[in-house]
């Protein structure tokens, strides 16, 4: 278990070619409205460091957070908050836009440490979440399944729907984190992964 993440906004981007550069990087992907925003707030502890929202696609652009416990800590150690993907509403061109600026991001970015995928626990793996675990397994980016909203999910339909998400995915038991952002399940452990992932591998 882990306090909360010393982490503060540093900047958006529309194209990841306009990041600064980073030491390391870690980057929360998911479809829209699985609770990406909420998540990065839950890890620091804070009510309003990104923006959520009921309505889907509420992050358009690349929002970076940088992990800095101090003013004398290094910098360049960041957790990169990304837009959804999969929201229906959004136009062709701008559902385009947003998978050449992903696409360009995951594939390319050579500080990139690696990517936490976010599920819905509720819903469980949608094709648009299938494609994409079948797609980062491809460019072979390293990722991990965090499944979100566990709240809401009633403790008796927990271990069926574990047993469904990681048969459905392909994965054993550890590489899958339960989370809830609203009750506080499991976000110390989270803590404790990406603190390890940004500072240890430094
Ligand atoms: N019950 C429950 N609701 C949650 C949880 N996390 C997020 N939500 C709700 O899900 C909705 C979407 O949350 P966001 O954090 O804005 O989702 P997002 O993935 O950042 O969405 P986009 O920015 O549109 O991609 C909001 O209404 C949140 O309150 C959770 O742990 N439990
Ligand atoms: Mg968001």
């Amino acid at each position: 278990m882990s306090g909360p993440l010393p982490l503060r906004f540093l900047c958006s981007a529309a194209k990841a070619e306009q990041l600064p550069p980073a030491e390391i990087e870690v980057a929360v992907v998911g479809r829209s409205n699985v609770g990406k925003s909420s998540l990065l707030n839950a890890l620091a502890n804070r009510k309003d460091l990104a923006r959520t929202s009921k309505t889907p696609g509420a992050t358009r652009l690349i929002n970076v957070f940088e992990f800095r416990e101090n003013d004398n800590a290094p910098g360049g150690r960041w957790l990169v908050d990304l837009p959804g993907y999969g929201y229906a509403k959004v136009s062709e061109t701008e559902r385009r836009r947003w998978q050449s600026m992903i696409e360009g991001y995951l594939i390319d970015r050579s500080t990139l440490h690696s990517v936490l995928l976010l599920i819905d626990g509720e819903i469980g793996p949608t094709p648009v979440d299938l494609q994409t675990v079948e797609w980062l397994r491809h460019i072979g980016r390293d990722f991990r399944v965090v499944a979100t909203k566990v709240d809401k999910v009633s403790p008796s339909r927990r271990d069926s729907r574990r047993r469904d998400l990681l048969a459905k995915l392909d994965l054993a038991r550890a590489d899958v984190s339960w989370v809830s952002a609203n009750a506080g399940i499991g976000i110390g452990e989270l803590r404790g992964l990406v603190t390890g992932r940004l500072i240890a591998t430094g």
